[in-house]
């Protein structure tokens, strides 16, 4: 969290470990109502998006994180139309989303409109899909709006935040998720950033609990590298009322019409194993 000479250094104090990029220059600071923005032009990750301290993305790596909230959740629907983003200020989810055929209309709700308008500057890519008239952007509280969502409104809902601690809190609860449950069509299917398998086991364990007490009955936790994310390992977790998890459209994905850096049908079915210490039987 700290800029030390030349490198940008994010701590993460609960596991003793700290990931540092070399930075040439800080190109932006701000502080909005909600939190501080920082970007950093490195010396090999491109540009870096920092929030309130915490490494959000690169240009280098961001295609994992987002490829993977993105697209397994689009080829675990039959036919994904309707597609709710809350947060994913930087857009790259936006963008992923907009490469499915399928889907008629995306609204993305992020809290901070700054966020946005720091990433059409310095992540023009990440921002590229903007423009498409499927898209609408709303500078709104995500959970107000979920709450008076209209029900079953929407087939996809993709929670992109920010750590599980300041306006990203409310993101993890069970209302939450029960509004999201009522905002999402029968056979809809929710996905949420679920921090690293590794280092954040009881909030993964505890996000599965609330996510059934809140009427998902098909919950499911994939993994990824983040190489640029506390430990190098991130997950997103799935949830959905009636469509399973484990039966997803694999000749679509093998098929798919759009190019992606990382996604193809195999890492699909490989993001799905389980590895042991995560099976639900693990103590
Ligand atoms: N979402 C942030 C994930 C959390 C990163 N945590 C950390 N660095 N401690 C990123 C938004 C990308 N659309």
């Amino acid at each position: 969290m700290s800029l030390n000479e030349e490198w940008f250094t994010e701590i993460c104090p609960e596991s003793g470990s700290a990931f540092s990029l070399k930075v040439k220059q800080r190109l932006h600071e701000e502080r909005t109502p909600f939190q501080r923005i920082e970007v950093y032009e490195t010396e090999h990750y491109g540009n870096l998006l920092v929030i309130d301290g915490y490494v959000m993305l690169t240009d280098r790596d961001n295609f994992l994180y987002h490829e993977m909230l993105a697209h397994p959740v689009l080829f675990t629907h039959p036919h994904p139309r309707r597609v709710l983003i809350i947060g994913g200020g930087d857009c790259g989810t936006l963008r992923e989303v907009l490469k499915h055929p399928s889907v008629t209309g995306v609204q993305m709700v992020e809290i901070d409109e700054r966020v946005t308008r720091v990433c059409e500057q310095y992540f023009p890519d990440l921002c590229s899909a903007n423009g498409d008239p499927r898209a609408e952007l709303h500078f709104k509280d995500g959970i107000q709006w979920v709450d008076q969502a209209p029900q079953g409104g929407y087939d996809i809902i993709i929670v992109d935040s920010t750590d599980p601690i300041g306006p990203a809190v409310g993101l993890f609860s069970e209302d939450f998720y029960r509004s999201c449950r009522r905002a999402l069509a029968p056979e809809g299917v929710f996905v949420q950033q679920s921090e690293s398998p590794l280092l954040h086991q009881p909030l993964i364990r505890s996000m599965h609990d609330k996510l059934r007490q809140g009427g998902f009955n098909h919950v499911h936790t994939l993994c990824f590298p983040q190489s640029c994310y506390p430990s190098g390992w991130w997950s997103a977790t799935m949830a959905s009322a009636s469509t399973a998890l484990s039966d997803w459209r694999a000749n679509d994905a093998l098929n798919k019409p759009f190019a992606t850096v990382y996604y193809n049908r195999d890492i699909h079915r490989a993001a799905l194993a389980v590895p042991e210490f995560m099976a639900d039987k693990a103590p």
